[in-house]
């Protein structure tokens, strides 16, 4: 498979995702430069790199998020293309066009379609023109009371009020009826301003128990698209993900294949080009998209665990250029994939708990992955997010991927820090979480009710 990809590609992000970059990269024969706050200089993806460059202080606007310091690393160890992982840069289209303006390559979508995609009355219509079920909602945003009344009538109640520029769940807010929607529509619109820097709402139908459920697709630009199939990520406590698993336990085989085929098709018509991920909310059979990702996901690697396929690999290749190294016919999906994110926090209040780790034993043997950059001694700055390590398990069925998981769980040990692991032991051990029995709100009363 030689093919005349990077020779050197700038990671422009830290920790475990910087580290799953690098290792692509090392597989393809391509040299990697490791960028690093000065809280960052003793981290694994410095460590593992070709060769780094510290781009500023602890905090990530002045490090991470700092485009004239990345660009100027870029420039000065010569690489070709740069990776801006998931978080920071990564969905800035602003930062998308100065990579390319610089000359090197940005390896993502286009800049037209993450401005596309960010903003979320914007995705929703693109969404709904391409033929994929949306949210009933009002047609684009709503500026004043009157407008919102009158399409709040026509959805039906109760409405969310969610900002244009949001996205994650952050500033929405449900009106049960009239007043409340007047009572609480200026509200949102100041919060969107405040929080986003625009204060664009729009409304939709608020679905009660709705199932989260994204379709991780690949296009290549000139033609190719092919879906990897679906995720479940409906396990979230305050708008973080906790745990998700593919396929869903909630979708048939008709379900799965009407919402993959939906999917690929709309992007292809996009002539979209990278990794992306389409969210749908899922209840009582019926798909609605709600937002579009264009960036590489914290929770990919279940996808490759089911189809064999490196993204991170595809992602390099469709930057550089080249074809899908797959049509859709070659993907074959096999068994059950569960990722748990393992985050630096007490297991109850959720607290960041920042820190050294005195002991560190990842756990193996067959159907374990560990997408991790602790190691013994690594002291977890108090910086950046929480996330420390993912405990990635495979098994034919899904019975199996639990067994292995409850076994895995317990041999990981991380010492001098507290961690969510003993939440997600209790998790693994829960009868509604074993047969699959679900929705977006369930972990948050699982976890209120053992606090
Ligand atoms: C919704 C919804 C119910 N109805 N939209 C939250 C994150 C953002 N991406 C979309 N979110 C929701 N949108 C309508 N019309 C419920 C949620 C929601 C949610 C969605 C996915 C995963 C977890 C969630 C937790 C609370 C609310």
């Amino acid at each position: 498979m030689k093919l005349d990809v990077f020779e050197k590609v700038l990671i422009a992000n830290r920790g475990e995702i910087a580290l799953r970059i690098h290792r692509a990269c090392r597989e393809m024969g391509i040299q990697t430069v490791a960028v690093h706050s000065t809280a960052d200089a003793n981290a694994m993806h410095v460590r593992l790199a070709d060769e780094s460059v510290c781009i500023g202080p602890p905090p990530a606007r002045d490090s991470y998020l700092n485009v004239a310091a990345i660009l100027s690393a870029a420039t000065i160890s010569g690489a070709d293309a740069i990776h801006p992982g998931l978080g920071f840069l990564a969905e800035n289209a602003d930062f998308a066009t100065a990579v390319e303006e610089h000359g090197f390559t940005f390896i993502g979508p286009s800049p037209d379609h993450i401005r596309l995609m960010g903003n979320k009355v914007a995705a929703k219509e693109a969404a709904h023109r391409l033929g994929i079920p949306i949210v009933p909602g009002s047609r684009g945003s709503v500026s004043d009371l009157a407008a919102a009344e009158t399409a709040a009538r026509l959805i039906g109640y109760p409405i969310l009020i969610k900002a244009a520029a949001g996205g994650g769940g952050r500033g929405m807010k449900i009106a049960r009826d009239a007043p409340e929607l007047a009572q609480l529509l200026p509200i949102a619109q100041n919060e969107a301003a405040l929080f986003f820097g625009c204060g664009e709402v729009y409304l939709e139908r608020h679905l009660e128990r709705p199932r989260h459920i994204e379709v991780q697709i690949l296009g290549d630009g000139r033609g190719g698209v092919i879906n990897l199939g679906e995720r479940d990520c409906s396990l979230q406590r305050a708008h973080q993900k906790v745990l998700e698993e593919t396929p869903s336990t909630a979708l048939n085989p008709d379900e799965r294949k009407r919402l993959s085929a939906l999917a690929a098709a709309a992007v292809e018509e996009l002539g979209y080009k990278g990794a992306g991920t389409l969210e749908f909310l899922y209840q009582d059979g019926e798909f609605y998209f709600i937002e579009m990702n264009t960036r590489l996901q914290v929770e990919h690697p279940i996808t490759e665990m089911i189809s064999g396929i490196d993204i991170v690999r595809e992602q390099l290749r469709i930057a550089a250029g080249a074809a899908l190294s797959y049509r859709q016919a070659d993907v074959r999906f096999c068994g059950h994939a569960i990722e748990c994110r393992i985050n630096a926090e007490n297991p109850v209040t959720f607290l960041p708990c920042p820190g050294r780790v005195t002991d560190y034993h990842a756990p193996g043997g067959l159907g374990v992955r560990v997408d991790s950059a602790l190691y013994h001694g690594y002291e977890v700055p108090p910086y950046y997010d929480s996330l420390i390590a993912k405990l990635i398990i495979h098994g034919g069925s899904r019975d199996e991927c639990l067994m292995r998981l409850r076994r895995a769980l317990d041999e990981f040990v991380i010492d001098g820090i507290e961690t969510t692991i003993p939440l997600h032991q209790r998790l693994a051990t829960t009868p509604e979480f074993i047969d699959g029995d679900y929705d977006v709100h369930w972990l948050g009363r699982f976890v209120k009710s053992r606090s």
